[in-house]
Parts: structure tokens; C-alpha cells; sequence
């Protein structure tokens, strides 16, 4: 392990532990019914964000994906507008407007959204801007690695090298895109692609967040020092929720006595049904979805867990991280109860 002040340990611990008991937090809200629609969470990805977060200075910009709330809850955001947000309330962050995808906050220049790759754009014309205003500031862009396959997300590689913008590109690889395999519908090594853009890329395990925070502290002074041009991070990560929260892949695996049924009935359907395609094909896409559900259990592994993980390498600094914990948790569950009462009092739109 590399050697890092204790300060920094113990910050990055709360930043990822913030987040982590946010959305934990936000699961229970889901789960009862104040939370409408789908609800994408970043669990999985905290020390990527944390990571990368913790070497950011005020006037940096972060634009990210439909995964926004770890990066909006880290960088300080007010939290009860950030809930209230989610809830689509109109004291929310945007009035009630974006829901948990299409945040804002032009306050600390923030931006997230649901449109697979946008992040992109977005972050070039916040580095723009900062290159425009011969500011030091730079812009981070976080996406998937299914974003990797969007052309406005090879535009924006492209137009950050070619003006020599100062944006971070973090992309965060899980190897999923909803239900397919990243790797499946990908032509070539997503950091060859990337260096035939000319720009400095490399690849790091984003569930430890000290080898995070040490690939970034090297690249980001230098982005906003010497060279002002972009950077690309590919870090690995595993969403221990899949895609969203009851994501029907990962379902199967935690009831799979409740799930058979809904499962294979369909599925067995589509094979017996009179009309459709030759019985080979059908069987054969019948069992690509079984390998799929199959492959979908190694999300659900606590091995890739930041959190886990970090607790594990840091035992000394256990007492330290039960404050933390406990601090957290009784700030969370306060706002939560004065954010219930905001709701009751005035009902949810
Ligand atoms: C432009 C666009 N195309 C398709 C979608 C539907 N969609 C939502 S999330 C997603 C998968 C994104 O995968 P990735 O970028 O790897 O992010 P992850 O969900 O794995 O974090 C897709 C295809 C969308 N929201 N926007
Ligand atoms: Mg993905």
C-alpha cells in the first residue's frame, strides 16, 4: 500500500462513507414508496469519486452521468435540496424538475444527466470556459464504459485534445451497459482509442481508492499547471445493485426460489410459442439470456467493495472510522426525519 497521511485516509473514508449512507438512505426511501421511477445508484463507485473529488479546488467543474449523487453529495452540495430533489419536491436542488438524473448546481458547477455520454460535451465547455478566463481550473468528466461507444463522448476526446482543454475524463468500467457485456459490443482496447486521440490514458482498479488518489494527484497539477490538456482514467468497478435498484438480473440471484417463475415461464414461452424464428435461434437466445443471468451474480461479490476494501486495509484506523460512522449516520437520519416532515406538511408533487 502506498504511504498516505492519516488525515487524507480518514477524509476520504468520510467522503465515501457520506455518499455510500446517502444512498443506503435513499434504497430505504425507494424501497417505501417516496421515490418515484428508477433510481440508478453509484455504490460501487465511491473511490473513484472520492479519489479523484479529493484533489479538486473551488472553480473546478464536474459533470457526470445518471450516477450523480455520490459526486454531488462529496463536492458539498446542500443534501435536503439534494433529497428533496429526488423526491421531486419543489424545494428540490432543480424545483422538482430533474429527479435524480438532471441535477445541477451552478453554485459549485455541477452537472449530471441521464443522456449516456453527455458528460462529455459538458465538461469540454466547462474547461473551455476555465481556458477562456486563463483560470487554473479544470473540469472533470465521469461516464460508463458503455458511454465509450457514443459519438459526442469521441467528440469531445477529440475536441479536448485538439484545443488542449484541461479536462479529467474518468471512466468509470463495470463492463456493464444495462443488460449487455461492455466488452460484447466493443471494437478494441478502449485505452488504444483514446491514445489515438493523443491524450495520456491509463488504467487503475477505481475499488481502492488510495491508487485512485495517487494516479490523480500526479495527473491533475499538470493539467492545470503546465500542459492544460486532457487526461483519461479508466477505472474498474463493480455496481453491487446492477444497474438500478431492483435491477431483475441481480433479483434472480437474491431470490431465486421467488424468481424462478417470472424468470423461465417467459422464457420458455418464447421457445414453445407456434410462430417466431427456427427453434435453433430461439433456443440459442434463450440460453445467451441464461448466461447473462449467470454472469450478472459476480456483481453482487462484497470482494469490490471500496468501503469494504478500504475498512480491511486501514484496520488501525477502526475506532476513527466508527465516529465517522456514527457521526454520519445520526446527521443522515436527522435531515432525513426534518425532510419527512417537509413532505407530510406539504405533500410530494
Ligand atoms: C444517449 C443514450 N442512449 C441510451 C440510453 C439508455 N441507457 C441508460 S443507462 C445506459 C447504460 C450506460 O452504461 P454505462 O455508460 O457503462 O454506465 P453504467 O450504467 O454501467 O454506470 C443506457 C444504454 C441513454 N440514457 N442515453
Ligand atoms: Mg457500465
Amino acid at each position: 500500500m502506498i504511504f498516505m497521511k492519516e488525515r487524507t485516509l480518514l477524509k476520504l473514508y468520510e467522503l465515501m462513507y457520506r455518499s455510500r449512507f446517502m444512498e443506503e438512505t435513499i434504497t430505504r426511501l425507494w424501497n417505501d414508496g417516496h421515490i418515484y421511477g428508477e433510481m440508478h445508484l453509484g455504490i460501487g463507485e465511491e473511490a473513484i469519486i472520492a479519489g479523484v473529488l479529493s484533489h479538486l479546488i473551488p472553480g473546478d467543474a464536474i459533470a457526470t452521468d445518471h450516477r450523480g449523487t455520490p459526486p454531488f453529495v462529496m463536492r458539498g452540495v446542500d443534501l435536503e435540496a439534494l433529497l428533496l430533489e429526488i423526491l421531486g419536491h419543489p424545494k428540490g436542488l432543480c424545483l422538482g424538475m430533474g429527479g435524480h438524473m438532471h441535477l445541477f448546481s451552478q453554485e459549485l458547477l455541477l452537472t449530471s444527466s441521464g443522456i449516456v455520454g453527455s458528460s462529455g460535451p459538458s465538461a469540454v465547455g466547462f474547461a473551455l470556459a476555465a481556458k477562456y478566463r486563463k483560470t487554473n481550473n479544470i473540469a472533470v468528466a465521469f461516464f460508463g464504459e458503455g458511454s465509450m461507444n457514443q459519438g459526442m463522448l469521441l467528440e469531445s476526446l477529440n475536441l479536448a485534445a485538439a484545443m488542449s482543454l484541461p479536462v479529467l475524463f474518468v471512466c468509470k468500467d463495470n463492463n456493464w451497459a444495462i443488460t449487455t457485456q461492455s466488452s460484447e459490443v466493443t471494437g478494441g482496447v478502449l485505452l488504444d482509442r483514446v491514445r489515438g486521440f493523443g491524450i495520456e490514458a491509463r488504467e487503475i482498479d477505481g475499488s481502492d481508492v488510495t491508487t485512485v488518489w495517487q494516479a490523480v494527484e500526479t495527473a491533475i497539477p499538470r493539467m492545470r499547471k503546465s500542459t492544460k490538456s486532457p487526461y483519461f482514467i479508466q477505472a474498474n468497478c463493480t455496481h453491487n445493485e446492477g444497474h438500478f435498484l431492483g435491477d431483475p438480473l441481480l433479483r434472480f440471484h437474491r431470490a431465486p426460489r421467488k424468481e424462478f417463475g417470472a424468470v423461465t415461464g417467459p422464457l420458455m414461452k418464447s421457445v414453445l410459442q407456434y410462430k417466431g424464428g427456427r427453434i435453433d435461434k430461439r433456443i440459442r437466445s434463450v440460453t445467451k439470456v441464461l448466461s447473462l443471468i449467470a454472469k450478472s451474480r459476480m456483481q453482487l461479490s462484497d470482494s469490490k467493495d471500496p468501503l469494504l476494501r478500504f475498512e480491511k486495509d486501514n484496520r488501525d484506523l477502526e475506532d476513527q472510522f466508527t465516529q465517522i460512522k456514527s457521526s454520519i449516520q445520526s446527521e443522515t437520519n436527522l435531515l432525513v426525519e426534518r425532510i419527512m416532515g417537509i413532505i407530510q406538511e406539504e405533500g410530494v408533487l
